[in-house]
């Protein structure tokens, strides 16, 4: 049977400074690091080396979460989706440098004129994630797609969205599958169920089924003993990273009691 790593996303640290966040990582009894590219956070090769160092001395691997504000990969804007592309392709290029086993990306948004191109901006959405796939197999990075909240325009929140992607799209993308985003929906266990073989990844936070608050684990309506029994039953063992914004090492004891 496998077990899935618990580990830690750097996101409830995103205000404060990268180096006093790194430095309080190698303290929080996981050896499975998120960054959060982004912010504060935004990586370069002198930060990512520094982490490699920290890595290999500490015994510990990474992920990156991928940029997100302001990165729209349905974009109808050609010049914007350049740039956005731009920044994309650079935080994958540092999680080669970086070792990482996963770069998790958000799929992208409806805009104030998707009414006026129905359709267009699924149909680029589609098509950024092949070209960043395609960009991912070049430097050797896997990477994941996450369902990601509502009330937001995104475009892939549900289990159908997801079903309509991978009829679309013909290549193997895997799933980062948030918990807390889920949970808004009510969808966790329809995407345990449906995505199974497709999961590479997890993000783990609670909230109380309205809005995304990023809980710590028990702090919400999620319903943690029955995940850990469906993750089980799927032999689910990636890793399940911690992204809450409070009671984080106690959200971490938690999923470690109920799951390693
Ligand atoms: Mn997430």
């Amino acid at each position: 049977m496998s077990r899935p790593e618990i580990g830690v996303s750097t996101l409830h640290r995103l205000s404060e400074t990268f180096n006093k966040t790194i430095k309080q990582i190698t303290n929080m009894n996981v050896k499975s690091i998120e960054i959060v590219d982004d912010g504060f956070h935004a990586l370069n090769k002198k930060r990512v080396l520094t982490l490699r160092k920290l890595g290999k001395s500490y015994g510990l691997k990474f992920s990156i979460h991928a940029p997100f504000a302001d990165i729209n990969i349905a974009s109808p804007s050609q010049c914007m989706l350049k740039a956005m592309l731009k920044r994309l392709e650079k935080s994958i290029t540092l999680a080669n440098i970086l070792e990482a086993h996963v770069w998790v990306f958000h799929p992208g948004l409806k805009t104030g004129i998707s009414m006026f191109y129905p359709g267009a901006d699924w149909i680029q959405n589609c098509k950024t994630a092949r070209l960043l796939y395609s960009i991912a197999e070049e430097y050797d990075v896997k990477i994941a797609i996450e369902n990601v909240p509502e009330p937001y325009p995104f475009l892939m929140k549900s289990v159908e969205h997801f079903k309509r992607f991978y009829k679309d799209i013909d290549v193997d993308l895997g799933i980062a599958l948030d918990i807390g985003h889920a949970n808004l929906n009510g969808q966790i266990e329809l995407f345990l169920e449906a995505f199974h073989d497709k999961i590479v990844h997890i993000h783990a936070h609670d909230n109380c089924g309205k809005d995304d608050e990023h809980l710590g684990v028990g702090y919400g309506t999620v319903n943690w003993k029955k995940i850990a029994a469906l993750l089980k039953r799927i032999n689910y063992g990636e890793t399940i990273i911690v992204e809450s914004v409070e009671h984080v090492p106690e959200s971490i004891e938690k999923l470690k009691a109920l799951l390693v």
